[in-house]
């Protein structure tokens, strides 16, 4: 037994008062659960909820001075009798054919105006409304003003439609007297269908054994006893239990001075709704537990989701193509001016996967909107890791939690997973993958490259004017010397060479900053696709969380009594 249900057994005291602003703060409370676990919870479980937070708005609204009372009892055991004998007046049919009481009659003490709606509501049709009113015995009847008795239909009828009016009316009344008679007492529809299903309205139930003239004086308490203890058994320790003879005045002295308390209290009203809200809370309690679950999906599980969703949205292919196209952009910015248009006529590898391409060259805005990238389709292995992840995220959230919610956590984390492809896909067309900027170092190598080859170019432009010279037979060029080595082919030889040397040089640089890229964009990428899972998984996971616990607080509150 969980702890609400304990608290709100422990809370029966008999005839303790009920305060209508601690009752309304608990309706209040009850609704503030449906309203946290509004389609989170299966609809079926709520309607006892939703159910008495409409009646209970509707009764406490209506009248507070009246007291509906039901007279309530199997065919045959004096309800209308008893009605009639309250009321003094021939107001319901007796008779010998049963059932006798079709439909339900009421009988108010005091003006009827007061009580109309209030019948209304009971559903009680004008022609069997009665007003216990006459001025000859107005004293006697005072201390029942207030009172709206209703005699219902049999409940063990043979008649279907009586007991769905029963059943109906006895959701809705203040306090119900239970008629038994002596043959029919201990007949187990009254017990296992009804008494035992009151037990959380002790404090409005009263049980009458009525036709105790029909028992031997002597046999009336031992007959009590038993039903006592049949009470007993049915949850309703402590109710009123009273003999009552319909046919003799006297034998209604102890029902009526008991009818008189409580139209005097007026507390039957609120006592009913709080028992209701004892059995709802009750009902409730096992689809929300007291599990203080952790603030949210963990640590562990987060990685994992990041790591599938980061798989899922071809973060390895965009690295990948970052670090080749960091070494072909760096290659032909940097390169041996003699091959480096060669390499411009190679594809851009991020241009492949229509990612930001050489500078300037970005893709059209329009196409981020959907399906921006031509990163690959996540394969059918990262599609299951995604959905592995997101499984074990939701697994995780709800471990603590009553079997009710995991089914609702899973649900929330798989709620936006139509929308994730686009939306990673989104996030990396839309992450600066840094590549826009050419650095300080290309720049200074490349230009180092192009005086190198300019060097190259001077020297054998040299040396062929010197050929060519030579050849025509024309005055020879002077060639300066720079030790044994002529300066035209020094500077031939040499740009050449230290062109190469530069190349080679640049190259492991080269491929040691396009790694340094590869790990800068990944650690940028992941932590965007970490962003999208928090907004599409990670977020609507929490939020049922936090229904759970406002659910939770929420009916400790309506068991507060
Ligand atoms: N001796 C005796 N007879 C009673 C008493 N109360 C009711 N009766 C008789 O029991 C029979 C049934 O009484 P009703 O008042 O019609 O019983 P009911 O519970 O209204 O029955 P339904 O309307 O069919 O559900 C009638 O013949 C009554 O006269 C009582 O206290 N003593
Ligand atoms: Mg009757």
């Amino acid at each position: 037994m969980s702890n609400i249900a304990g608290r709100v057994r422990e809370a029966f005291r008999g005839d303790q008062r009920v305060d209508a602003d601690a009752l309304i703060a608990r309706l209040d409370a009850v609704r503030r659960f449906l309203t946290a676990v509004d389609g989170l919870l299966p609809d079926a479980d709520l309607v006892p909820a939703h159910t008495l937070v409409e009646r209970a708005g509707s009764r406490l609204a209506l009248s507070r001075d009246h007291t509906v009372v039901a007279l309530a009892g199997a065919t045959g055991s004096g309800k209308s009798s008893l009605f009639n004998a309250l009321a003094q007046l021939e107001l319901s049919p007796v008779g010998v054919r049963r059932p006798t009481t079709g439909v339900t009659h009421a009988c108010v003490w005091g003006p009827l105006e007061g009580a109309n709606h209030l019948l209304d509501w009971t559903g009680v049709l004008p022609r069997h409304r009665f007003v216990r009113e006459s001025a000859l015995d107005a004293d006697d009847e005072t201390a029942l003003h207030g009172l709206v008795l209703l005699d219902l239909p049999d409940f063990d009828s043979v008649q279907r439609s009586h007991r769905l009016e029963v059943d109906r009316l006895l959701g809705l009344v203040d306090l119900v007297v239970w008629v038994v008679d002596p043959q029919k007492y201990a007949d187990r529809v009254i017990h296992d269908s009804y008494l035992r299903e009151f037990h959380r309205h002790r404090d409005v139930t009263v049980v009458v054994l009525n036709q105790a003239d029909r028992l031997p004086p002597a046999e009336v308490p031992r007959v009590l006893d038993d039903l006592r203890r049949l009470l007993d058994t049915d949850g309703l320790t402590g109710v009123p239990l009273l003999a009552t003879t319909a046919i003799d005045p006297a034998g209604m002295v102890g029902l009526r001075d008991a009818l008189e308390r409580t139209v005097a209290e007026r507390q039957a009203a609120l006592r009913r709704l709080a028992g209701d809200v004892d059995t709802v809370v009750v009902g409730l309690d096992e689809l929300v537990g007291s599990a203080r679950p952790a603030g949210g999906p963990d640590d562990a599980a987060i990685n994992g989701l990041n790591r599938a969703l980061a798989g899922a949205a071809g973060v390895p292919a965009v690295t990948e193509a970052v670090e080749r196209a960091y070494r072909h952009r760096a290659g032909a910015a940097t390169g041996w001016p003699v091959v480096r248009g060669w390499r411009r006529l190679r594809p851009d590898p991020l241009r492949r996967l229509h990612l930001p391409g050489p500078s300037g060259d970005q893709p059209d805005p329009a196409e981020n909107l959907v399906a921006a990238t031509s990163v690959p389709d996540p394969t059918a292995a990262q599609r299951s890791a995604l959905g592995l992840a997101i499984r074990a995220v939701a697994d995780r959230a709800a471990a603590d939690l009553p079997a009710a919610w995991p089914g609702a956590v899973t649900s929330a984390a798989r709620s936006r997973l139509g929308d994730l492809p686009d939306a990673l896909d989104r996030t990396i067309a839309g992450t600066d993958l840094g590549l826009d900027r050419r650095p300080l170092w290309w720049r200074i190598v490349g230009g180092a490259q192009w005086l190198v080859t300019l060097a190259a170019v001077v020297g054998l432009g040299w040396l062929v004017l010197g050929y060519a010279l030579r050849a025509l037979g024309l005055p020879r060029l002077d060639n300066p010397m720079v030790g044994q080595v002529p300066l035209p082919t020094l500077l031939l030889l040499g740009g050449l060479l230290a062109g190469l040397l530069v190349a080679a040089l640049t190259r492991p640089v080269v491929r040691w900053a396009a790694r340094r890229a590869r790990d800068r964009v990944e650690q940028r990428l992941t932590a965007r696709v970490a962003q999208v899972g928090d907004e599409y998984v990670l977020t609507p996971v929490r939020i049922v969380l936090g229904s759970y616990a406002q659910a939770r607080d929420a009916l400790r509150d309506a068991a507060r009594r």
